[in-house]
């Protein structure tokens, strides 16, 4: 691969969003991300308490958000429509209703 290449295909690359999102029992803030399809994204997770998961089963990304440090989750949404994330670890009574909503729009 020569510099050439790489350059072109980097050009190409749309910009990665950067969205910051906030665990504490048992909320998430914001618990609606807006992305739009074939644009990549980089969740910054951390959380105010305890030690919390996300989990977004539609697109195949989870990851524990441990407390003190920024867990980060890239993403590339590839199809159009409204899903779920969670939080897959264990935080409390409330842990079951801990969850958010992606949307992705063409
Ligand atoms: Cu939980």
């Amino acid at each position: 691969m020569g510099a050439a290449t790489i350059g072109l295909r980097a050009a190409a690359q749309p910009e990665e969003q950067v969205i910051k999102i906030l665990a504490r029992r048992f909320t998430y803030t914001p618990n609606k991300l807006s992305l739009k399809k074939g644009v990549p994204v980089v969740l910054e997770l951390t959380t105010a308490d305890v030690l919390m998961g996300f989990s977004a089963p539609d697109f195949d990304v989870r990851a524990d958000i441990i407390l003190g440090q920024v867990a980060k989750v890239r993403l590339v949404p590839d199809k159009v429509g409204t899903f779920t994330f969670l939080c897959d670890v264990f935080c409390g009574s409330g842990h079951e209703t801990m969850n958010g909503t992606i949307i992705v729009v063409a």
